[in-house]
């Protein structure tokens, strides 16, 4: 309700810019949003606290900021020229409906892909288009993120568990995870648990917050997790430290595993990893004797070439230890109740014919349809519903997907939208990404965003989408999280004469009864597919109350079983014996690391580590606000003073990192804490304020650590198609700083 006096409406909402979820008060004045206030009254915890966040400090500032995209814009001259014209919405759908009817008639509807990026917006809906158009070939970040740790959880344990509950742990065990960065939520509840006296293990090749306070820090070589996890199973196993009880009734493959760990005496897990065998000893007992205990696993996991290999390990590792579905430990929530997200996919209905169609799913089984089949057949007989999104769990092989537009192989892909992601930035291999969206091939390239990012300026139309703040969502955190929100839209997506934003629902339906799928798009707004959704629940988006935080309820598999194919947990995983893999894990030699590859590395010495998360972005997204940017305005590469030294670089330079891919500069600080033969940079950057036409891109040459990785399907993880965006071998040399001056004309 406005108040009288000053016309202010306060309304509460729950901020999605970052994965602290906030909850705050917006204050709106005739439907322009003023500020983001920090709401007393949610729930649940963050740190760092919410009252410091920049970001919520700048809403107002990034909603109607002057980079924003309010109407939909074809291009008029060549692609990455820069020249635009206005469309109105219904012909800019109607021509692109065309356009994939024509493609879809010459080329099969596999002609089609999307690329999304990591959760920021309702995404089943784009789900739903493409299984009803009939593509398989969604794409996008998933593949490295969160798809391969709750794949395999689904896998192993029967369900991704939910580590927001760290806070009634005895031990918490970081796996290449640094929550005090990323994951506000956890690194509140484990900040908690701290304070209750819990352990705190980290691994983590760089020295983070979390291992500074840390009761072990173990700095083992960058992608050799597996082998570090199976020394901890020997450990626990050789000393009888594991729960009995729980392995004899519940854990299937004990025996087998007895024998691969025969493999994985300490001297050789301390070989491969680097680190003293009485430190993994150390750490083995430590979480093994402190239960009950709770894994976090990051990116340091997914982002390796033995990803599939690691997340089995620590999966096996919680297993044993008895911290499955315990409070403390790993607790599995089970569906929220709500319509599932994959039904909302409707991603049963894309017929086999076509899904046998997806690109790299022939030699990334895991991340199949036919992977999924058998994991989620097991959810629903065990839990009752499916879980997860389908996009998460089931997408073709990002790189082959951009080798595939660039050489027609397998099939030409001749159509491609990109939503919420910004792959010229964020996804591997820059250049392969930047040759096939230039490719004659590419007869339609649709970007769906608010600014011009350097994917947008090579696309054929741009589409202004709306931001949570235009639009109303609910969240269960892919169906199994410890707490659903819901929330209205705070302002109006549509001003007459200002701006025309849509919301990304609205654009899928769009083209979707364009192309013959009216009878599957019922609902006209979002609104009324929320009200749909959350009606099992006994609301509506209007009654829901805000935040329901889910009660915890212990052990579930005592009745139920584990949702597996041998109803208990995987030691050994029928999953992966029956797509052809290796039933159980194993260490995997990264192929472009120096003991991959030593003759590389005499040319290229040191390992590069991409993507330490920064407090002030959300990957490539916020470098255009300026209140934000201030705090932050270079890209930084960590280098050790030793290191430096070597090569004759001083703390500030500017360094050129270089591997057989190519070179981008960013700025040095010195770090000691890490290995010298590391280095350490930041990926998300570009430069709003370089122009926009080619051949600048803003600038996505310049920094973009991307343009350095390697997008080779062999180097990619065997499994699941994960690629290595944390050890790839570099060089580095001075470097003048990048051309360009920051905001204020000058560069601090
Ligand atoms: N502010 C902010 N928050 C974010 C994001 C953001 O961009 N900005 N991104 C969000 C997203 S989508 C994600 S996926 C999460 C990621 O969240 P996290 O995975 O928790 O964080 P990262 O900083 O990506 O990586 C964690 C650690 O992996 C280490 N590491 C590198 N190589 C290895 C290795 O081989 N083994 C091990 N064990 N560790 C290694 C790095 O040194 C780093 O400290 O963050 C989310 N939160
Ligand atoms: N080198 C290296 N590369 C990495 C990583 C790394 O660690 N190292 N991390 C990887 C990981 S884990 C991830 S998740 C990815 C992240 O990669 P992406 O998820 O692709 O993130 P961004 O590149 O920031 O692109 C997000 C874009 O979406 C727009 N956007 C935001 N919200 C919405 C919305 O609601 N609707 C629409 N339509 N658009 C929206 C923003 O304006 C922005 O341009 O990066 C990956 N890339
Ligand atoms: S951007 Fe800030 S306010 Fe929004 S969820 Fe993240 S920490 Fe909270
Ligand atoms: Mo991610």
């Amino acid at each position: 309700m406005p108040s009288p006096i000053s016309g202010i409406e306060v309304k509460p909402t729950v901020c999605f810019w970052c994965k602290a979820e906030c909850g705050l008060l917006a204050h709106v004045k005739d439907g322009v949003l003023l500020t983001l206030e920090e709401d007393p009254a949610w729930p649940i915890k963050c740190y760092p606290p919410t009252a410091g966040c920049v970001r919520r400090k700048a809403a107002a500032e990034y909603l109607y900021h002057p980079g924003r995209i309010n109407y939909p814009l074809k291009r008029v001259g060549a692609r990455g020229e820069g020249r635009w014209q206005r469309i109105e919405w219904p012909d800019a759908l109607d021509e692109i409906a065309d356009k994939l009817d024509e493609l879809r008639d010459r080329y099969g509807a596999e002609t089609l892909g999307a690329s999304g990026g990591t959760a920021r917006t309702h995404d089943e809906y784009r789900a739903r288009f493409f299984n009803l158009f009939g593509s398989p070939n969604l794409l996008g970040q998933e593949r490295i993120c969160f798809g391969p740790r709750s794949i395999m959880a689904d896998a192993i344990i029967g369900m991704f568990p939910n580590y927001a509950l760290t806070r009634d742990a005895n031990c918490v065990l970081l796996l290449g995870a640094e929550p005090m960065v990323a994951r506000p939520m956890v690194a509140a509840a484990l900040l908690e648990a701290k304070k209750r006296g819990a352990r705190l293990i980290v691994v983590d090749p760089c020295q983070t917050r979390s291992a500074s306070m840390a009761d072990l820090w173990l700095p083992l070589r960058p992608g050799t997790d597996s082998a570090l996890l199976l020394g901890l199973i020997r450990v626990v196993v050789d000393e009888e430290l594991y729960d009995k009880d729980f392995v004899e009734r519940w854990c299937y493959g004990f025996d087998d595993l007895l024998e691969r760990l025969q493999e994985y005496p300490l001297s050789r897990v301390s070989e491969i990893t680097g680190l003293p065998a009485e430190l993994i000893r150390e750490a083995a007992r430590m979480y093994a004797q402190n239960r009950p205990a709770c894994c976090i696993e990051g990116e340091g996991l997914e982002h390796s070439y033995s990803s599939t290999q690691a997340l089995h390990a620590r999966w096996i590792l919680a297993a044993i230890c008895g911290n499955i579905d315990v409070k403390g430990g790993e607790i599995q929530m089970g569906p929220p109740g709500i319509v599932p997200t994959r039904d909302m996919e409707l991603w049963d209905r894309l017929p086999k014919s076509q899904w046998q169609k997806m690109i790299g799913a022939d030699r990334f089984r895991l991340s199949s349809y036919e992977a999924q089949i058998m994991l989620m057949r097991n959810i629903t007989r065990v839990w009752g519903a499916p879980v997860n999104e389908m996009f998460h769990q089931c997408q073709c092989h990002t790189p082959s997907a951009y080798r595939a537009i660039i050489t027609g192989q397998p099939y030409p892909l001749t159509a491609l939208f990109t939503t919420h992601s910004n792959p010229m930035v964020t996804e591997i291999a820059t250049r392969s990404v930047y040759e096939a969206l230039k490719s004659p091939n590419l007869q339609l390239y649709v970007v769906i965003d608010f600014f011009m990012t350097p994917s947008a300026e090579l696309a054929d139309y741009v589409l202004p989408a709306a931001t949570w703040l235009e639009r109303p969502d609910i969240w269960a955190f892919s169906d199994y999280g410890s707490y659903i929100w819901a929330r209205e839209a705070v302002v109006p997506h549509i001003v007459p004469g200002r701006y025309e934003h849509w919301r990304d629902y609205d654009i899928w339906r769009g083209l979707g009864i364009r192309l013959g799928q009216e009878a599957d798009w019922p609902w006209e707004t979002l609104e009324e597919v929320l009200d749909y959704r959350l009606a099992p629940l006994g609301y509506t988006l209007k009654t829901f109350p805000r935040v329901i935080v889910r009660p915890v309820v212990e052990k579930k598999y005592e009745k139920q079983g584990f949702a597996t194919t041998t109803g208990k947990v995987e030691l050994r995983s029928t999953v992966l014996e029956a797509l052809g893999y290796d039933p159980l894990p194993k260490y995997l030699v990264p192929p472009e690391s120096p003991q991959g590859d030593p003759e590389l590395a005499r040319e290229y010495p040191y390992i590069l580590i991409t993507g330490r998360r920064i407090l002030y972005y959300y990957h490539a997204e916020w470098r255009q606000v300026e209140s934000v940017r201030k705090h932050y305005p270079d890209p930084i590469v960590r280098v050790h003073p030793e290191t430096a030294r070597a090569e004759g670089i001083a703390d500030g330079d500017w360094i050129w990192i270089e591997t057989r891919r190519g070179r981008v500069r960013q700025k040095v600080q010195l770090f000691d804490k890490m290995d010298p033969k590391i280095i350490s940079a930041e990926h998300g950057w570009w430069y709003p304020e370089m122009p926009g036409p080619e051949p600048s891109l803003h600038g996505v040459f310049e920094s973009n650590i991307n343009v350095c990785l390697s997008d080779d399907p062999d180097h990619c993880n065997p499994e699941m198609g994960s690629y290595p965006l944390r050890t790839a071998l570099c060089r580095i040399s001075k470097a003048e700083p990048v051309g360009a001056s920051g905001f204020a004309g000058e560069r601090r």
